[in-house]
């Protein structure tokens, strides 16, 4: 258990609720707090301040809850974020969403209305439980002041346990002014709760046999890894058991990292778009699937894997077996633990399978090599506006080893989880896969710097996504955050015109342009530092200084306005994609 230290045990503290949360979140080495504030959550302020915590002013509570995310993404900890009553609390919404659907543990609390007076139109009174409660993993209403302590340590838990997620603790305006008498005894936490994985669950010893055994036998397997291995901490054991069976693996966008993608077994991303790995799984005869939902995106709706194959499903969340693919073996446990007992139960035989899997496992850099032979063209494209697959190669080149790439929703997320490199095993690429929402390029770099400060962050973001949020420049130069935000300035919502084109033809768009608008300027007027690039000679330089500069930088990038290419993928397969046809 940890402790908070700043009285003696026995003390009497007559604190506020606000105090006693802040209390409970430094009992837990809670890292920063980002909020907007109001009177209901004023006492966690003023405690935040007494008890010099570091908490952080930000223009949009759905900012918070990303920041929170990304933070919790890069660092395994729990992300912190706060609101007050009403808007502050709905606008948390799509955040939230987020952190729920891709596991991430959060924790935000949550001002509400006084109880001698709710239901009486109260300022900014909705029914924001109910809204709040369908978005996060458990919803605590705090009813008593005593019960802070208790129901803090539940929050940590449930968002750190099982599959990992946010959790609101909504606090009326009277609890959280309200003093009460504590001991410093009451300010416990278990450590375990910090951050994920906070409990590991090994599968059952007979799943894990008959995993085994199929994958002895296996003619052309496959792993499927998606972003359960980055929860579970698993990527470098991952990494190990490919090396150690020779099979090759394929990656979702949230799973990229999982083995480096520059690793000789590595297939790339695998499903909507991909570069290698869907032939592979086509040519494959068994299927492993490491904490992977099998979602949308993944499966090409619902195509790859085709329904033939045989599946072993490794996941810490039951629910998920069988929900998209029948599983032959069903392994259900955390992914470190399962990978290491797979490998335990193969035994000698590994080394037979790898024996045996060599030669096609030897296939996969050759086929990798030949298409990006194939599509060289665009990858060091020398087009005005700059083609996004040339972007992506001077980013490959430029971020280092232990870089992080954080991704928006909209295109930028498909290219760079298309042909984004990550040269070590772990997440080194962030997108919000969660939800998909456009606007988290730049809290997400927030978040991810602080969960890393000793790394280089590089986020790219649309025009409009960076549009949604920019006001947070203001946050970020505040903070003198080093990080770099790419904009993939293309004068569009390009992911909506590029549909339109498709589906209703040359020219028909509506709703969808943009006015040119030079983002370095904007940066400058945010006292941060803005560059723009034009010429794709320029693109490298620019990258490596922006490197060395300190505080925020925009790198505002002028990429094709041409909506035939601004679809992720560096073949024509844009011209395949027929009406109907959902892209992302
Ligand atoms: C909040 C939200 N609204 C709408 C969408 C649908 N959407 C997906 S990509 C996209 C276009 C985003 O434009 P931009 O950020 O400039 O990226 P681009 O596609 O042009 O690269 C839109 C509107 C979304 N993902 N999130
Ligand atoms: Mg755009």
């Amino acid at each position: 258990m940890t402790q908070d230290t700043t009285a003696s045990h026995n003390e009497t503290l007559t604190i506020s609720g606000g105090e006693a949360i802040a209390r409970m979140i430094r009992a837990f080495g809670g890292g920063p707090m980002f909020g907007m504030g109001g009177f209901q959550v004023l006492p966690l302020y003023e405690a935040a301040r007494k008890l010099e915590m570091p908490h952080h002013l930000i223009h949009d509570e759905r900012n918070a809850v990303f920041v929170a995310d990304a933070y919790a993404k890069v660092s395994g900890r729990v992300g912190l974020a706060d609101a007050t009553v009403g808007p502050g609390a709905t606008n948390m919404v799509t955040a939230l969403a987020e952190a729920l659907h891709a596991g991430s543990p959060v924790v935000c609390v949550v001002g509400d209305t006084h109880r001698d007076h709710s239901w009486k139109n109260m300022t900014q009174e909705t029914r924001q439980v109910d809204v709040l409660r369908p978005m996060c993993k458990e919803l605590i209403r705090v009813e008593s002041i005593r019960r802070i302590p208790e129901l803090m340590r539940r929050a940590f838990a449930v968002a750190t346990t099982g599959r990992p997620g946010p959790v609101v603790v909504d606090v009326p305006e009277d609890v959280m002014h309200d003093t009460c008498e504590f001991t410093e005894r009451d300010f416990f936490a278990n450590p375990a709760y910090q951050g994920v994985p906070a409990l590991r669950a090994r599968p059952d010893a007979e799943s894990v046999r008959r995993a085994a055994d199929l994958l002895a036998q296996a003619r052309h397997p496959i792993i499927l890894a998606g972003g359960g291995v980055h929860l579970s901490g698993a990527a470098q054991t991952l990494t190990d058991f490919a090396r150690a069976t020779c099979i090759p693996v394929a990656h979702t966008l949230t799973g990229k990292g999982a083995i480096p993608c520059i690793d000789p077994l590595s297939a790339g991303l695998f499903g909507r778009y991909d570069r290698i790995a869907n032939k592979l799984i086509e040519a494959s005869d068994l299927i492993l699937v490491v904490g992977c939902k099998l979602g949308e995106i993944a499966t090409k709706r619902y195509t790859v894997p085709a329904g033939d194959k045989t599946i072993i499903h490794l996941d810490i969340v039951a629910e998920e077996f069988g929900r998209t693919l029948e599983p032959e073996v069903m392994l259900w446990g955390d992914v470190k633990l399962g990978l290491e007992d797979l490998l335990a139960a193969l035994g000698d035989r590994a080394v037979e399978l790898c024996k045996r899997l060599a030669p096609s496992a030897a296939e996969v850099p050759r086929l990798m090599a030949r298409w990006r032979e194939e599509v060289s063209p665009r990858l060091y494209s020398d087009e005005k506006p700059i083609s996004v697959a040339r972007l992506i190669t001077e980013i490959n080149k430029v971020l280092p080893e232990d870089g992080i790439l954080v991704a928006d929703g909209g295109f930028a997320a498909h290219w760079a989880g298309l042909l984004y490199d990550t040269k070590q095993a772990g997440r080194g690429f962030v997108p919000d896969r969660g939800f998909a929402s456009i606007g988290y390029g730049l809290p997400g770099a927030i978040g991810a710097k602080l969960a890393a400060p000793g790394r280089q962050v590089f986020s790219l973001t649309g025009d409009s996504g960076f549009c949604m949020v920019l006001g947070d420049l203001e946050t970020a130069k505040r903070l003198e955050l080093d990080f770099t935000i790419i904009v993939v300035n293309n004068a569009a919502s390009g992911y909506v015109k590029a549909l339109q084109h498709l589906v209703y033809g040359e020219g028909k768009h509506i709703s969808a342009d943009l006015n040119e608008v030079n983002f370095a300027r904007v940066a400058q007027a945010f006292n941060c530092t803005g560059i723009r690039v034009e010429d794709p000679a320029e693109l490298e330089a620019a990258l490596r200084r922006a490197l060395t500069i300190r505080g925020p930088v925009v790198l505002d990038v002028l990429v094709t306005r041409d909506p035939a290419k601004m679809l992720p993928g560096v073949d024509s397969r844009a011209a395949v994609i027929k009406k109907g046809d959902r892209i992302a």
